[in-house]
């Protein structure tokens, strides 16, 4: 009987959202009960039609970034661990290794794989020179890698590769990217503040080092804020999110505190950029945003027009404020052996970009809050557009919007759907297609 109870309490709870479009909580099923309990997604979050949305991961505060091994497991970055009872000060950073033993989708069995320092953030699972699969992380100041051969999902081997002191850490943006391929690191350090000129330092620039840490070379400039890289299928092209700036019309006298003015310019610009990062070229930040606009700060600067005809454009711009973070593509071959299987990917997605937007602050409603497929064309191979797959943004009574979610970063998983994380709610979300195609 109480167990009749405790499936009626879900159902009610999935069911309890008005009509919010196809927002699903996990099946019910004879064994639901006995497993822990999996809570539903916020009220106020909407799916495209055709997705649907589970929790994956529960109770894992400031979950940030996911990176996924070929048999399921995942990891989760944390750049803070919250203070538990008792405790006064946070332990630091950590990554937690997860894996979802019995299939069900909800990932029941964890481990802390690595207890680290406070900033920890990118991820990326790749071999070194030898072959050996490492579980490679970024700091703010520094970029090591783990790995755990006894088996108990713990690492016991963690070694700094690029210790701290070769990079600038902190600041403003102290996120570091990080992407390890065909033996080359690559990692990026943002903006120390919002359009600081540092040309001259080793800021706002994507940095490559070899896989001893050695051999360190600029590969890219002008970069506000890109906190994740990674290669698109089936090339070595290397791609990112960066930050569109803070406070475009404030010069021209925007006041976001007196509501007759309000921010009307800075509302809408700068854009927000998908970048395909190559080497030895400028991406115009602090000076140029988005495709050739000049910021009005450096308009007595010498060299502008100089600037504006060497920047390159994103490949694909994005609304303002949005603040785009963690990405992932999705790989053709995973598309390939997981078609079919319930949730999966349809083939129409293979090679397209799912992306995650943390949502504004410097607007005058917020904006962002989602998830979305940013379609490349197969022919022309480059992103043509977006489509929103999960809005974390709850309509309420005069057009205000309250966040619900903050989206972070996305993997996709074996299965073929996809995972973000979000740092809001301190959870890891499943996203399922609902229909064959
Ligand atoms: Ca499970
Ligand atoms: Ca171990
Ligand atoms: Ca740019």
């Amino acid at each position: 009987m109480p167990n009749q109870i405790g499936v009626v309490i879900l159902t009610l709870a999935a069911g309890g959202r008005g009509a919010t479009p196809p927002v699903v909580a996990p099946a019910d099923s004879p064994t639901a009960s006995a497993r822990p309990a999996v809570p539903a997604p916020p009220q106020g979050i909407t799916c495209r039609p055709g997705y649907t949305l589970t929790v994956a991961v529960d109770d894992l505060a400031r979950a940030r970034f996911l990176e996924v091994d070929p048999d399921g497991v995942l990891y989760v970055s944390r750049p803070e661990v919250p203070p538990g009872p008792g405790e006064r000060r946070s332990r630091g950073g950590d990554i937690t290794r997860l894996e979802d033993a019995d299939g069900d989708g909800f990932y029941e069995r964890r481990t802390t794989f690595v207890q680290g320092p406070t900033s920890l953030h990118g991820l990326c699972l790749a071999p070194d020179e030898s072959g050996a699969m490492w579980l490679w992380y970024s700091t703010s100041g520094s970029i090591r890698k783990a790995r755990d051969t006894s088996g108990d999902g713990v690492a016991d081997e963690n070694i700094a590769v690029i210790p701290d002191g070769m990079l600038p850490s902190g600041g403003v943006h102290w996120w570091r990217s990080l992407l390890v391929a065909h033996g080359t690191i690559y990692t990026s350090i943002g903006d120390s503040g919002n359009i600081t000129d540092e040309t001259a330092s080793e800021r706002q620039k994507i940095w490559t080092f070899d896989l001893s840490g050695k051999n360190k070379k600029p590969f890219a400039g002008g970069i506000r804020n890109t906190e994740k890289l990674r290669l698109r299928p089936g090339t070595r092209e290397v791609w990112g999110l960066d930050h569109g700036s803070d406070w475009f019309g404030r010069t021209l006298d925007e006041d976001p505190a007196n509501p007759a003015k309000g921010q009307p310019i800075t509302d809408r610009y700068p854009p927000e950029e998908i970048n395909h990062y190559e080497e030895g070229k400028f991406y115009g930040h602090p000076f140029i945003a988005g495709e050739v606009i000049p910021r009005f700060e450096f308009l007595d600067k010498s060299d502008l027009i100089e600037l504006a005809a060497r920047n390159t454009a994103p490949r694909l711009s994005m609304p303002a404020h949005w603040a785009g973070n963690g990405f992932t593509f999705l790989d053709p071959q995973v598309v390939k052996t997981s078609a079919g299987k319930p949730g999966a990917m349809p083939s129409d997605h293979a090679g397209d970009m799912i992306a995650c937007y943390h949502g504004s602050w410097n607007r005058t409603q917020p904006a962002g809050y989602c998830v979305v497929r940013v379609i490349f064309d197969p022919i022309e191979q480059r992103p043509i557009g977006y489509v929103t797959l999960v809005d974390g943004l709850r309509r309420g009574p005069g057009d205000r919007a309250t966040p619900v979610i903050r989206p972070v970063d996305a993997v996709q998983v074996p299965d073929g759907s996809v995972l973000f994380s979000c740092d809001m709610t301190g959870r890891v979300y499943r996203i399922r297609t609902t229909t064959a195609r």
